[in-house]
């Protein structure tokens, strides 16, 4: 079996001028559509690098969030669903990846019901860990389990702690047995039979992290998340995100992963 963190492929979308009028839970400035820009491009570079094939897909002039493409899909090698994120301003978003999807993967599969969002989805080694959120109702979960259920995945239902906006802005999977987590949402008991990397105090806005073949992308600016990610052996490759960052966003959320055939 190759581990859940070995892609081959990755679809991403370029972003537009609107990009920096992101939603952001905590207000603050609009980050300057350069920086956003180049964060994109290092990012893009970066899987590319990892070994990568991206599809990169236009801007989306209307929809600012629309770079986040992994919050309104959810693809596996099997196929993908389109999710409905509980942001009105987000809802429609999964349209426009309807073609993409299509043409890349063998079966698409709507969210039957409910609003569910791919930033609440944390896809192990033995489940898909389904957070409970302001963007993920629990119709839209359910719905999410049967969903995933057809493509031959199992997916569990997990609350978060509230001040969370998705379930993975709090964790991220490093290896087949280990996760990062901020010590909030470990707490919860979700992560139990897994080991966990809690991530340091004060560094919480860092524990998105993106597992990518070989190597771990990590944002430079959590130098306490970047030793314990040193320690536990991984490669880690650090980037700037603070002007992603500003808009709530991560490392997971710029891309949607899998792996072709054997690849
Ligand atoms: C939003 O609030 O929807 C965007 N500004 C950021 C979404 C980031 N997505 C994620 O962490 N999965």
């Amino acid at each position: 079996m190759n581990p859940v963190y070995h892609f081959t492929h990755a679809i991403l979308r370029r972003p537009g001028a609107s990009v920096v009028k992101g939603l952001r839970a905590g207000g603050g400035p609009d980050p300057r559509l350069e920086d956003v820009l180049a964060e994109h491009a290092g990012y893009a570079a970066a899987l590319a690098d990892a070994g990568l094939t991206l599809t990169m897909l236009d801007p989306l002039e209307d929809y600012p969030d629309a770079i986040f493409v992994e919050d309104p899909a959810l693809v596996f090698p099997e196929g993908a669903i389109v999710l409905r994120p509980g942001a009105p301003s987000r809802e429609a978003e999964g349209e426009f990846l309807r073609d993409t999807l299509t043409a890349l993967f063998p079966q698409v599969i709507d969210l039957p019901r409910g609003h569910a969002d791919g930033g609440d989805v944390l896809v192990m080694p033995d489940k898909a860990l389904i957070g409970l959120s302001a963007r993920t109702t629990r119709e839209g979960a359910e719905a999410l389990i049967e969903a995933l259920a057809r493509l031959g995945y199992r997916g569990e239902i997990a609350a978060t702690p509230p001040e969370v906006l998705h379930l993975k802005t709090a964790s991220s999977l490093l290896d087949e047995e280990t996760v990062l987590s901020t010590r909030a949402l470990a707490a919860t008991g979700v992560f139990a039979g897994y080991r966990v990397i809690e991530v340091p105090e004060g560094e919480e806005g860092g524990a998105n992290v993106l597992r990518v073949n070989d190597r771990v992308l990590a944002g430079t600016h959590y130098p306490r998340i970047l030793d314990a990610l040193d320690a536990h052996g991984l490669n880690v490759v650090t980037l700037p995100n603070s002007a992603i960052a500003a808009i709530d966003a991560g490392f997971t959320c710029m891309s949607l992963r899998w792996r072709n055939g054997r690849g």
